[in-house]
């Protein structure tokens, strides 16, 4: 996150009643189910393959993807980075998009552990097309790297929760293919994409090479993510799992969690998305902030609030003294996230927070009619 975020948990420790947290939606809590279903979830070594749990948890995901299997792994972050080295060798190039994850939120796993550098695009809303990656393509020569694969995101995460229209990403993914370049799709968000749009995720993201997605963002699992894609490519991500400490034994656990988030976890996005709209418009009728609410479109809405005079973190600041926790994604830019433990009421507040910072901050000078 950027760095004038303010510390983890620092915030949330000084209230008595629990905080309204727009941070992310990785801060979920398990429902009552999930953790019944964990205290009783069957479990095995699964470095040995052997947790039934997890089993089943990947042979779902490989279902619902449409893929021949799935791997378990503790977090997205490793997810994209097993994609990335199964996919290039030492010494090529990964195009992606300039504030996406893999390339500004992942410590720079990409040059660490697989020994590539990224070539970033910048694209509108985050929205990678055939034109952007197209420039960027390159192919064997004495002087530059080779492109060795195409990283987009869906929904774009620092964008907005952007989603990238299906025929533009069937189209990159055809040309790349044509090309003879595989693509993987961190998929964090993906559900939130396809519930937008009312399309099943398995179709959605056919065209990638291989899918990271989350359990513990919008679906509300506390840990988890999976790559699916080609029983050989899962094969030999389970290796690079182990050796980046990511094999987990009886973490069946937490697949049990997992399972309830990737059964249930979807159909309740909606609510999360049109929270956001919800926030969106009130935070728009704030004079000092800008956002367009007819561009958020899941749950995902970053504010420009430069308006204000105050900095991210002075303003997130601010705001945890209401009781409203947001973190600064730039210099003067406001992320805020719905999920599943954030109402409606509760973004109400938080529009009524904002609004009396804005009233009181004697460094406001923006006027309403500048808007
Ligand atoms: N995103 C987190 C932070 O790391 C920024 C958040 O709060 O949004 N891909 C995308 C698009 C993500 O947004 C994230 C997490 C990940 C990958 C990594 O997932 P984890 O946190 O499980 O490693």
């Amino acid at each position: 996150m950027y760095s004038s975020a303010p510390e983890p948990g620092v915030q949330s420790s000084k209230h008595a009643i629990p905080a309204i947290d727009l941070r992310s939606d990785t801060v979920t809590k398990p429902s009552p189910e999930m953790r019944r279903a964990m205290f009783e979830a069957e479990v095995g070594d699964d470095v040995y393959a052997e947790d039934p749990t997890i089993n089943r948890l990947e042979k779902r995901a490989a279902e619902i993807f449409g893929r021949e299997a799935a791997l378990f792994l503790p977090s997205g972050t490793m997810g994209n980075q097993i994609a990335i080295k199964l996919h290039t060798h030492h010494g090529q190039e990964v195009i992606c998009e300039e504030r996406g994850h893999v390339f500004n939120y992942e410590m720079a796993m990409m040059a660490h552990f697989s020994g590539v550098v990224p070539r970033t695009v910048w694209a509108e809303d985050g929205i990678v097309t055939w034109e952007h990656v197209k420039s960027k393509l390159r192919t064997k020569s004495y002087h530059a790297a080779k492109t060795g694969l195409v990283s987009l995101e869906n929904t774009h995460n620092m964008a907005g929760g952007t989603i990238t229209p299906p025929a533009v990403f069937n189209e990159v993914c055809d040309n790349l293919h044509a090309a003879g370049l595989p693509v993987h799709l961190d998929g964090a968000r993906v559900f939130n994409a396809a519930v937008a749009l009312g399309v099943p995720v398995g179709q959605l993201t056919a065209k990638a090479d291989t899918v990271m997605f989350c359990l513990s963002k919008g679906l509300g699992a506390p840990v988890g993510s999976l790559l699916v894609g080609s029983a050989e490519l899962m094969d030999r991500g389970r290796i690079y799992r182990k050796a980046l400490g990511g094999g987990m034994r009886q973490a069946g656990i937490l697949a049990a969690a997992g399972l309830i988030a990737l059964e249930q976890g979807p159909r309740k996005l909606t609510e999360d998305h049109a929270n956001a709209r919800f926030l969106a418009q009130g935070l728009a009728q704030v004079p000092a902030i800008k956002i367009d609410p007819a561009k958020v479109q899941t749950n995902i809405l970053i504010c420009d609030i430069s308006g204000t005079g105050l900095s991210s973190s002075e303003l997130s600041c601010e705001l945890s003294r209401r009781n409203v926790l947001a973190n600064g994604v730039g210099p003067q830019l406001i992320r805020f996230v719905t999920h599943l433990d954030v109402s409606r009421d509760q973004c109400a507040q938080a529009i009524e927070a904002l609004t009396s910072i804005c009233a009181s901050n004697v460094r406001y000078f923006y006027r309403a009619d500048d808007k």
